[in-house]
């Protein structure tokens, strides 16, 4: 099993070959504006995962663009200030903490998840503002760490929250702060348990980079990307919905489920297309119809029978 290692910044400023190339592969179609990302960025340590199921077989998303052109505002609101900012974040020593409504509250060491048996899961992300990508993530499910605390019967959701550290974030520093900190976020607890819902330590075989939420953060490919919460540190089993960021934030324009919805626009845009990011160039228009649940609705729309996806969104 891989001891888990943290990305490290090159003791050069020479960026290794392979990693040249397939960003100038990547920069004949890129903007401008994330080009710079990489240049002194941290590289990521090997991983190695066995192939999960769900697996998509469209066009992976160019590895360049899923580690540059990022949300994750506790390093600013820009699309490459997560990869220019986050240089100096220290994902190690690393532990989560689960507790709430479980028989055997436990913090997990980031070293003793990384021991779990990792999986290639490669699944569709489908950013609220309209973009989506094809990332191979490696992970584990979720309920192989629910399963081992014990929920009690009274647990019904669970919560997720971010690290807060000033001194590491720059986005939660200064006058502007675009959010409330901790970010929050939450799943029914059947959402949580669900087959699809992992926790990620890696892509594209190898550990996460800070920007894209090292060393661990949840990835649930049929809601929105926002549901998708970085860098966690806290897990805790609740009786009533939690609170999330997005939603404190705005209630009006984002809901608790957040599942990806054609047919509910969002107030300030359509959700009935998205633009594929690497496909064609970054400034085309969105061209893909965006499907129910992300086009994972044979394995999930049964959670939600009987209920209004209109007015619960
Ligand atoms: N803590 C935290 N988690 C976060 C965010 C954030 O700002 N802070 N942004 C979310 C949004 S809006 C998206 S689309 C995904 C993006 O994940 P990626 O940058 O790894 O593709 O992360 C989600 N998780
Ligand atoms: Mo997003």
């Amino acid at each position: 099993m891989p001891a888990y290692r943290p990305p490290h910044i090159p003791a050069c400023e020479i960026t290794p070959r392979a990693i040249f190339m397939s960003r100038r592969q990547f920069m004949g179609t890129a903007a401008a504006s994330f080009v710079l990302a990489g240049a002194g960025g941290a590289l990521a340590a090997p991983l190695t995962a066995s192939p999960g199921p769900f697996a998509t077989d469209e066009t992976l998303t160019p590895k360049e663009a899923v580690t540059t052109y990022n949300n994750f505002y506790e390093f600013g609101t820009g699309k490459s200030d997560p990869s220019q900012n986050s240089q100096h974040f220290k994902p190690l020593p690393w532990s989560v903490k689960v507790d709430g409504m479980v028989g055997k509250p436990k913090e997990f060491g980031i070293e003793e998840l990384m021991k779990l048996a990792l999986e290639e899961r490669t699944y569709r992300m489908r950013c609220v503002e309209g973009w989506s990508m094809v990332i191979p993530w490696i992970g584990f499910p979720l309920s192989a760490i629910l399963d081992q605390v014990d929920p009690l019967g009274s647990a019904k959701y669970v919560s997720f929250e971010t690290v807060v550290r000033p001194g590491e974030m720059s986005g939660q520093t200064g006058l502007f702060q675009p959010l409330e900190w901790p970010y929050i976020e939450g799943l029914r607890l059947d959402e949580a348990r669900h087959p699809l819902t992992i926790l990620a330590v890696g892509l594209y075989g190898e550990t996460l980079l800070n920007q894209n939420g090292a060393p661990i953060r949840l990835v649930v490919p049929w809601k929105y990307g926002f549901k998708s919460i970085k860098s966690i540190v806290k897990i805790s089993l609740v009786e009533e919905e939690p609170q999330t960021t997005w939603k404190n934030s705005n209630a009006r324009e984002y809901g608790f489920y957040s599942n990806v919805n054609p047919a509910v626009d969002h107030p300030r845009w359509s959700q009935a297309t998205e633009q594929r990011i690497g496909e064609g160039g970054f400034f085309k228009v969105a061209n893909r119809p965006t499907l129910p649940f992300n086009g994972y609705g044979e394995q999930v729309a049964g959670l939600y029978e009987g209920m209004d996806l209109k007015a619960n969104y």
